[in-house]
């Protein structure tokens, strides 16, 4: 009886499942939404704010993306897709596919069978926080929970520059030792500021929340008023009540909303940047924001008034409390451990790099799923991959445990393509690096149920460990979420289930792409298809420090009168001949000395030391 009860019932999932087609002009448009600075940002259709996207569970979506910028390569990614069977769909330049060069074409085309809150975003050459990121949500006719009304609400960091030049001028130079990441001029909520969000009396609302920005973790609650969430990152939970809410970058809550039953007041519904994620705090950035939730628009519309000093003080939900709705037990018999080690440090160009383990990603000359489309019986060989893709093969079905080790004094949001993972164990904030010891933690220490997601952030210092079933062949990109971390480096490649890639085609049109920017769809990372243990060429990271040479080292050297003791070999070494030039550039953004105050001679006693990313 059973059975036969089934059979209608799938038919007519099959009946109204559709098709959502979306044209997307991608081009430089204008806009000003902190209100202090109208600047370039990359609209579609000649809009932005971004057109949001929005389909059913079971929908075929479809985008076809035109690149019109004239000077810009672009992709998307589909923050969230488990991409299974299409992870050619995936977006991210390098690992699944071409850059679309200016005046190209590229359609994005799978089926959506999943639910909840996700985001697209660029996932190319940095470039998502000038603007090219929105909401996406799938809409489920079985939504276990109640409600009445939607809401979508975005939270983001904001720049004044464009993200090429910061990374060019301002970043990743030598005169950035630190790897001070640039710090945002604004914080936005749905892509402006000081936000009413009219809402009706009694009330339930499904709120859609999310981190699009590119640094900057941020709080929010609403005064006077409990949410109940329900769903993180796509993953449906068992109702939780809190009142605050910590999102880092490119991480969702979905939480249900009652209102109250008076229309009297409006409620300030309060953003607050976590302080932690700034290097320096400059005097004109405003750390948080009141938008309000707003009942009556003729009331007034209060500041809220933030009890807290410092962020630092904020009492948050944690998300590791939370249970997944349809209660997956722990994977267990876990039968691949990865262990990777996240430093921040300097090659010998001077540059600081983000590594795990030793390697600091370097995309390769073919995107490393056409590598493996390629590879014939060898698309099981990790050495086919390259070096510094950091690429790690796993099996069908393998149990796969991700040790991450924050040797870094500052915070990581990692992301993982094509999948949600557990996420098992997570440590305190530690002053001095504690790496996990699996010694002391057997399966029977963890949650009955652990809390899943697709980005969790690993503590200042401490350890997380996530696990994932690799059911889902293809090539995924594992990397931190804060995007100069990504361009940093931060980043390793899955090529999972590689025998099962044997099945797949690669379409026609990412050949073409490839063709349009000169770029190899086939061959090992260094482009070649005749011998692909022969990496002969490949793309590599940096050399090393030279002997002697520590990060702390060069930090110091730039903070000491470099000229004083240097000899010329160091100012080879460097490139350089205006040596002193170097070391103005890198006080002067310390805010050590003013622009153009003169440095010689200095007292390395009055200089500042960093405190961030200093090994
Ligand atoms: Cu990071």
């Amino acid at each position: 009886m059973k059975l036969l009860s089934l059979v209608p019932m799938a038919l007519a999932a099959v009946a109204t499942a559709k098709t959502v087609e979306y044209d997307f002009h991608v081009n430089w448009t204008t806009a000003n939404p902190d209100g202090l600075y109208e600047r370039k940002v990359i609209g579609i259709n000649g809009q932005w704010p971004l057109p949001r996207i929005e389909v059913d569970k079971g929908d075929r979506l479809v985008v076809n993306m035109y690149n019109d910028m004239p000077d810009r390569n672009a992709s998307i990614h589909f923050h969230g897709m488990y991409q299974n069977g299409t992870n050619y769909m995936d977006g991210p330049v390098g690992v699944t596919q071409c850059p679309v060069p200016p005046g190209g074409k590229f359609t994005y085309n799978f089926t959506v069978d999943q639910n909840g809150t996700y985001w697209y975003h660029s996932h190319v050459d940095g470039q998502y926080p000038d603007g090219y990121r929105a909401p996406f949500i799938v809409h489920d006719k079985n939504f276990p929970y109640d409600y009445d009304e939607e809401l979508v609400l975005t939270m983001s960091d904001w720049y004044h520059d464009l993200i090429d030049y910061l990374n060019k001028e301002e970043f990743l130079t030598l005169y950035n030792p630190t790897g001070a990441e640039p710090v945002p001029q604004a914080m936005l909520f749905n892509d402006t500021q000081k936000l009413s969000v009219s809402v009706k009396p009694n009330t339930t609302y499904l709120v859609h929340l999310m981190n699009i920005g590119a640094l900057g973790a941020q709080y929010f609650y609403i005064e006077d008023h409990n949410v109940t969430v329900v769903e993180i990152d796509g993953v449906y939970t068992e109702p939780a009540e809190t009142d605050i809410l910590y999102l880092a970058v490119a991480q969702r809550y979905t939480f249900l909303l009652k209102t109250k039953d008076t229309t009297d007041k409006n409620y300030p519904m309060v953003s607050i940047f976590d302080e932690n994620l700034f290097d320096v705090i400059p005097s004109d950035l405003g750390m948080n924001m009141t938008n309000w939730l707003e009942y009556n628009s003729d009331a007034d519309h209060p500041e809220a008034d933030i009890p807290w000093e410092s962020s630092v003080d904020i009492e948050y939900f944690d998300d590791m409390d939370l249970v997944p709705y349809d209660h997956k037990p722990l994977y267990t018999n876990v039968s691949k451990r990865i262990e990777l080690e996240v430093v921040m440090t300097n090659l010998d160009n001077g540059v600081n790099y983000a590594f795990f383990n030793n390697i600091t990603y370097t995309a390769p000359k073919v995107p490393t799923l056409m590598t493996a489309l390629s590879a014939g019986d060898l698309v099981t060989n990790e050495l086919v991959y390259g070096e510094y893709t950091h690429t790690v093969v796993v099996n069908h079905l393998d149990v796969v445990e991700i040790v991450v080790n924050n040797n870094d004094a500052g915070f990581h949001p990692f992301h993982l393509h094509g999948h949600e993972f557990q996420v098992v164990e997570r440590s305190p904030e530690y002053e001095g690096f504690v790496p996990y010891n699996p010694d002391n933690h057997t399966d029977s220490d963890f949650a009955e149920y652990p809390m899943r997601r697709d980005t969790a952030w690993v503590p200042p210092n401490g350890n997380m460990v996530l696990r994932f079933v690799a059911d889902n062949p293809g090539a995924w990109f594992f990397h931190c979420h804060i995007d100069w971390h990504l361009t940093q480096g931060l980043a390793m490649v899955f090529v999972e289930a590689p025998e099962k890639l044997k099945d797949m085609t690669l379409p026609q049109s990412h050949k073409d792409t490839c063709d349009a920017v000169g770029m190899p769809w086939k061959g090992n990372a260094a482009a070649n298809d005749d011998d692909f243990l022969d990496l002969t060429g490949q793309n590599a990271q940096a050399p090393d420090l030279p002997a002697g040479f520590t990060a702390r080292g060069i930090v110091a050297l730039v903070f000491s009168c470099i000229s004083a003791f240097l000899g010329m070999g160091m100012i080879t070494w460097y490139g350089l001949s205006d040596i002193s030039n170097t070391e103005r550039k890198v006080l002067e953004r310390e805010g050590v000395i003013s622009e153009g105050e003169q440095v010689d001679p200095i007292d390395p006693s009055t200089v500042a030391h960093p405190h961030h990313h200093e090994n």
